[in-house]
């Protein structure tokens, strides 16, 4: 039976106290699957919102979180695509009009009247959430639980992210933050795709994760004399993608020096208030080409879950109880996390 309470981290106001309390269970509309979310990976967009980074204000109170993996428990009267006891799982994505001209063509993350878990909806980190039945995903019986939750955000942003950049195999691509929660999923899904790895993030624990990822060269920005030139030297002229997930504005910028001549550079990560400056002349001459990649629709999901089930990505996971939420945020602020946390719901 479902119980009428649970545990869940709510805050009041964007930057406040990260309360571990106890709350109603939510009740799904006649749309929504109820979940119980047995495992939720951390994001760093989950920062962002608690910190009010962002143009776009969150609601509160708000419970965040948007990486859930768990089971199916209620439904509401005319989901049609889940049952009771089927795995599902929760996405940055909450839902979308799916009637407008950005939705029809398949770019649902788009739409203007999309909504987000952990933003505008309450999300993954409490023990019961509801999700729009038509964006959940649907997770096989087969997945570990605690494995497949960064998938939902992590994986399916980097691969789409991937897609995106229309690299062909052998070719370069520099994933810049690789050690971080986008960056390993990133490293793993490139190497899948046939694609040469070039690692950025500071550290040795960073790069010690990254190569044994698959990517074949590393470059620890805390550490280079030059980020631009190694890059350039490893690749013999440059990365011909770049993927941003770093959440550093320099990071985003020195990409556009390193990016090889016809080059895509990728933009993922969203450091608070970030600009990204180009010379216009090198632009034009190099004839680069910058990219926005915004997590990923209902297919781009079904097939980042199918290279998990696959085996070709493991989760590099760390994980601790929904109760430490407070602890994870502190060192994923401090650059510290290495590969992704999940908090474990039901401590
Ligand atoms: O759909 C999207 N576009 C989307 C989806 C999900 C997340 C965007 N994001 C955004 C998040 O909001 C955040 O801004 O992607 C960014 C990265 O999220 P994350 O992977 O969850 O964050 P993380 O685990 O903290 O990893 C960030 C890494 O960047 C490295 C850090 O060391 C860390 O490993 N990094 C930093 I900060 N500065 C760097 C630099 N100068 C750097 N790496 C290389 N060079
Ligand atoms: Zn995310």
């Amino acid at each position: 039976a479902v119980p009428k309470t649970q545990k869940a981290v709510v805050f009041y106001k964007n930057g406040g106290p990260l309360k571990y309390e106890t709350i109603p269970v939510p009740v799904p509309k006649a749309n929504e699957i109820l979940i119980h979310v047995l495992y939720s990976g951390v994001c760093h967009t989950d920062l962002h919102a608690w910190r009010g980074d962002w143009a776009l204000p969150t609601k509160l109170p708000l419970v965040g979180g948007h990486e859930g993996a768990g089971i199916v428990v209620a439904k509401g009267s005319e989901v049609k695509n889940f049952e009771i006891g089927d795995y599902a799982g929760i996405k940055w994505l909450y839902s979308c009009c799916m009637g407008c001209e950005y939705c029809v063509q398949g770019a649902e993350p788009n739409c203007p009247d999309g909504e987000y878990s952990g933003y505008s909806h309450d999300g993954s980190f409490q023990q019961y959430a509801t999700a729009d039945a038509t964006q959940a995903a649907h997770i096989s019986k087969d997945a570990k639980m605690d494995n497949v939750a960064p998938i939902l955000c992590a994986g399916v942003t980097t691969y789409k992210a991937l897609k995106t950049a229309e690299l062909r195999p052998g070719q370069w691509v520099a994933i810049s933050g690789a050690g971080g929660g986008l960056g390993s999923m990133a490293v793993q899904y490139a190497v899948a795709m046939g694609l040469r790895v070039l690692a950025i993030d500071g550290g040795a624990a960073k790069g010690d994760l990254v190569r044994k990822l698959g990517a074949e060269a590393y470059v620890d920005f805390t550490k280079s004399k030059d980020v631009v030139k190694e890059v350039q030297k490893i690749t013999h002229g440059g990365a011909h993608g770049v993927i941003n997930v770093s959440v550093s504005e320099q990071a985003i910028n020195q990409s556009m020096e390193y990016v090889r001549i016809l080059g895509k550079i990728v933009l993922v990560g969203m450091p608070a208030h970030a600009k990204i400056t180009t010379d216009v002349f090198s632009h034009v001459f190099k004839c680069d080409q910058i990219r926005g990649s915004c997590v990923g629709n209902r297919e781009d999901t079904a097939e980042a879950l199918d290279f998990f089930d696959r085996g070709l990505i493991s989760s590099p996971v760390k994980v601790v109880g929904l109760s430490e939420l407070e602890e994870v945020f502190k060192l994923m602020q401090e650059g510290q996390v290495v590969g992704r946390y999940v908090l474990d719901t039901s401590r």
